[in-house]
């Protein structure tokens, strides 16, 4: 019976047993605690009774987050065969495989909602789930390596540092770890760029142009104004965002510019200028029908992105059924009662996390 239908049926029931005897639960009650947690700002974990659209709604975010991680692999694994030295080599394979360790851990706090890795992984290639934006651009140059750390990675992590503070605890523990990674991403990008700045006018030219591609599928990657985000005020209120998409589009701004000074490039935005009275820089207005667009899988990449995938998936299908037989085998040497095996017999548990052998 999966966890879902178990909390079903216990509210169904309406029955808890307290040691003092037997004591009738309400859904009503069940709301208030829920209720009370998310007012207290405490974390609510996957035991804990939760309304089905907040499971709902965290699978959904949960489940895109961790799809994001695992496309956004393609655009930088892309340059992994021609990076420039063996040192930007090694620092490139390892950021590539980290956004695969998130990946992984998003996966399994999606797990603890019910919802598996392979039942996720298949919406995806169907594509009945999302996945950012920004990770149908397509990497045109060595250059767009280091533009995606600097940008794409600080903007996840504008996003993401709020999210450690999520309501729902296997998530914001994932986020904890996640943001320390991503900080390295994000330096990583920079110190590329910043010696590309140093070198020749060639150089410089396309870290600017570069730049110029990726600034506003950044801005994108916040999600749809808030005028126009139907999730934003119920997840505010769930407590599973903490800001709007254009409080933290702002503060993603104010953060890049100095950051570009220092850099010694410029945003593609002539109205991009300090505003006094609001205390933050303006800017113009995303092209938000190139975003719906994209996200309606009609970007320069989308096609390129799920056809990937999928093929990674279905070649990496052996794999997952050789874990499974090697899981079933072991549990059987590890039960000698029912088997017969000789004690000591069990072998070592499998790992999970075969399916990304092949990106
Ligand atoms: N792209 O009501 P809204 C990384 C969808 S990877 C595509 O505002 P919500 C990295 C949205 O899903 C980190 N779709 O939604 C990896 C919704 O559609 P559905 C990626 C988007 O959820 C490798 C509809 O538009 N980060 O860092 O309240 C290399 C309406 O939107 C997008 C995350 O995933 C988009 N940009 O807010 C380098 C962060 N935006 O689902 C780096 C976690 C919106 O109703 N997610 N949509 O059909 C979030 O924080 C929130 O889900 C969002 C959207 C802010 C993105």
């Amino acid at each position: 019976m999966g966890y879902a239908t178990l909390v079903e049926n216990f509210t169904e029931q309406m029955v808890s047993k307290w040691s003092d005897g037997v004591v009738m639960t309400t859904e009503a009650q069940l709301e208030a605690q829920f209720a009370d947690t998310i007012e207290a700002k405490d974390r609510i974990e996957p035991r804990d009774w939760m309304p089905e659209a907040y499971r709902k709604t965290l699978i959904r975010q949960v489940a895109q987050h961790a799809h994001s991680e695992i496309i956004g692999m393609q655009p930088e694994g892309n340059w992994i065969t021609r990076a420039p030295s063996l040192r930007r080599k090694a620092i490139l394979l390892a950021k590539v495989q980290d956004e695969a360790g998130h990946g992984l851990y998003l996966y399994s706090a999606a797990e603890t909602l019910g919802a598996s890795r392979n039942e996720l992984t298949e919406k995806l290639i169907a594509g009945k789930q999302k996945y950012s934006s920004i990770f149908n651009y397509p990497t045109l140059s060595y250059t767009d390596v280091g533009t995606i750390g600097w940008l794409v990675d600080g903007a996840a992590i504008c996003n993401q540092v709020p999210l450690c503070r999520t309501s729902f605890g296997p998530y914001g523990r994932a986020m904890i770890r996640v943001c320390k990674e991503e900080s390295f991403h994000q330096r990583q990008g920079f110190e590329l760029l910043m010696t590309m700045m140093r070198g020749t006018d060639e150089q410089r030219e396309m870290v600017q142009e570069s730049v110029n591609r990726f600034w506003w599928p950044a801005l994108m990657m916040f999600g749809p104004p808030d005028d126009d985000s139907p999730n934003t005020a119920q997840s505010m209120e769930w407590g599973i965002k903490t800001h709007t998409n254009d409080e933290l589009r702002q503060k993603f701004v104010d953060m890049s510019i100095p950051q570009a000074e220092a850099l010694g490039v410029t945003f593609p935005d002539e109205n991009l200028k300090w505003n006094e009275e609001r205390g933050h820089y303006d800017f113009s207005t995303p092209d938000w029908d190139e975003f719906w667009s994209v996200v309606k899988g009609n970007g320069p990449c989308n096609d390129q992105r799920i056809a990937h995938r999928k093929r990674a998936w279905d070649e990496g299908a052996w794999v997952r059924e050789a874990a499974l037989a090697f899981a079933e085998q072991s549990a059987e040497a590890a039960a000698p009662a029912q088997t017969g095996s000789a004690p000591g017999q069990t072998g070592s548990s499998p790992a999970t996390t075969t399916e990304e052998t092949a990106k």
